[in-house]
C-alpha cells in the first residue's frame, strides 16, 4: 500500500524535490500552500500537473502560525511521515523580521509536534534543523555532538525547534528526527540567497542583461551540497530503524569569494571584473565558516552527497543562462522589464 507523506514548505526549493523523490516513489503527497495575493506554487507547478489529476498530490491552505489548521490536517490526511520544511528560511531576512522568523520557527514545529502526539505515535517527524545552529565561529568539522552557539532569530528559532524535536522523542517515545543540513543549493534555490544570486547574475552580465553584481562578504565560508542529494537523506533518516539527529553535509568548505570565481569562470569571465561589495548586504552578526562532518549518516543510513562543487556550480550556472536567455527574448518583445535591485 502506498505511504502517505505530509509536507509543511512543498513550494519552497526542498519541497520540490522531496516532494518529487516521494511521488516518484508512489508516495501520495499533500502539502501546504499559504494563501498569498500572487500565486506562490510555481517550482511545483509540473508535478502539479502530474500528479494531482491522479490524486497523488493534495495541496490545502496552512500556515504553520495557525495551529487550528495543523491539528485538523494532521488529523484529515492521516500520514505515515511528516516533513516540516516550512521556514522563514533567510538568515538576513530574520534581523528584520524577529517576531515572524522566531513564531514560525517555534510555534509551528510545536504544533506540528503536539498534533502528532494527539493524533497518531506512529506518525515519523522530520524537522529540518540547519547548520546555522552551530554559529560557525570556529574551524572545526561540526558533527551530531557539536555545539549550538547561533548567530541570528532564524537560527535561534531552529535551535528552539531542534530541542523541542528532541524532548517530543524522549518524552513520548515520538519517531521525531532532527536532519542538520548544511547548505544545499539548487537551480530552484531562492534568488536571495548567495549561490542562486551569484548565477542568475552570471547568466544576466552573460546577455548584457545587469552589468554587475553586488555582494557583502565575500569571506564567509559554507559548506556547499546539492539540494536534490539533500532531501533523499530526509527521507532515509524516517526509513531508519530508530529516530536520531544526523549531520547532512559533503565535508568541503569554500568561500563566497571562491564560488563567484567557479561561477564566473563557467562562462570564461573573470569575476573580478564584475563583483562589486557594499555594506548592506553584510550582516549585524556573521556565520562565518561551516564545515560538516557526515560519517554518521553514511555509516548509519548509508548517504554520501553526489554531487560535487564543481558539478554544483555549473549547473546553476547552465540553468540561469538559459533562463537569462529567454529573459533577453522577452525583454526584447517589450514583455517584461528589468527587475529592481536584489535586496538581500
Ligand atoms: P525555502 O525555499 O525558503 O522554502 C520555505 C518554505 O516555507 C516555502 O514553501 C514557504 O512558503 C514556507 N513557509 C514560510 N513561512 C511559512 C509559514 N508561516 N507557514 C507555512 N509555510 C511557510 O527553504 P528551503 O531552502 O526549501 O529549506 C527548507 C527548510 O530547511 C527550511 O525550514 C529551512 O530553514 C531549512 N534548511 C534549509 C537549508 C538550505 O540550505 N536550503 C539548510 C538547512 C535547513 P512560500 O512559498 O509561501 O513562501
Ligand atoms: O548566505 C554571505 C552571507 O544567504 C551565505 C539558508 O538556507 O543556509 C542558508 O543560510 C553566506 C553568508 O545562506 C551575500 O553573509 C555575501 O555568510 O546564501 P546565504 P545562509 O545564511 O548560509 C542555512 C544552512 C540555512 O539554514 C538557511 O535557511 O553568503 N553573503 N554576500 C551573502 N548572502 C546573501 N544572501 N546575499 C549576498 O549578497
Amino acid at each position: 500500500m502506498s505511504k502517505t507523506a505530509f509536507i509543511t514548505g512543498i513550494t519552497g526549493q526542498d519541497g520540490y524535490y522531496l516532494s518529487k523523490f516521494l511521488l516518484e516513489n508512489e508516495y501520495i503527497v499533500h502539502g501546504t500552500i499559504r494563501r498569498s495575493s500572487s500565486i506562490n506554487t510555481d517550482r511545483i507547478d509540473d508535478l502539479i500537473s502530474e500528479y494531482k489529476p491522479k490524486q497523488q498530490l493534495i495541496l490545502h491552505y496552512s500556515d504553520l502560525l495557525d495551529s487550528a489548521s495543523i491539528f485538523n490536517l494532521i488529523n484529515y490526511v492521516e500520514p505515515d511521515e511528516v516533513y516540516n520544511l516550512a521556514a522563514q528560511s533567510h538568515v538576513a531576512v530574520s534581523f528584520q523580521n524577529p517576531i515572524f522568523t522566531t513564531q514560525v520557527g517555534t510555534l509551528g514545529s510545536t504544533s506540528i509536534l503536539e498534533a502528532i502526539r494527539r493524533a497518531d505515535k506512529n506518525i515519523k517527524y522530520y524537522q529540518a534543523s540547519s547548520s546555522e545552529m552551530y554559529g560557525g565561529s570556529s574551524r572545526e568539522m561540526l558533527s551530531e555532538t557539536s555545539l549550538f552557539d547561533p548567530k541570528s532569530p532564524y537560527a535561534a528559532s531552529k535551535v528552539f525547534a531542534h530541542n523541542m524535536t528532541k524532548l517530543y522523542r524522549e518524552s513520548y517515545d515520538l519517531f521525531c528526527t532532527n536532519g542538520i543540513l548544511f547548505n544545499h543549493e539548487s537551480p530552484l534555490r531562492g534568488e536571495t540567497f548567495v549561490t542562486r544570486k551569484i548565477t542568475k547574475a552570471v547568466g544576466r552580465i552573460y546577455y548584457n542583461l545587469q552589468k554587475n553584481l553586488t555582494l557583502g562578504n565575500l569571506e564567509a565560508s559554507r559548506d556547499w551540497g546539492f539540494a536534490g542529494d539533500y532531501t533523499k537523506a530526509m527521507w532515509k533518516m524516517l526509513q531508519n530503524s530508530k529516530a536520531d539527529d544526523f549531520v547532512i553535509a559533503t565535508g568541503k568548505s569554500y568561500t563566497v569569494k571562491e564560488f563567484a570565481k567557479k561561477a564566473f569562470e563557467v562562462v570564461n569571465l573573470n569575476w573580478e571584473d564584475f563583483v562589486v561589495t557594499d555594506k548592506k548586504y553584510f550582516r549585524p552578526n556573521e556565520v562565518d565558516y561551516l564545515l560538516g562532518d557526515y560519517s554518521k549518516a553514511k555509516k548509519e543510513l548509508d548517504w554520501v552527497p553526489s554531487t560535487s562543487f564543481d558539478d554544483l556550480v555549473k549547473m546553476m550556472v547552465e540553468s540561469d543562462i538559459n533562463n537569462a536567455e529567454k529573459e533577453k527574448v522577452l525583454m526584447k518583445k517589450g514583455l517584461i522589464k528589468p527587475t529592481w535591485e536584489n535586496p538581500a
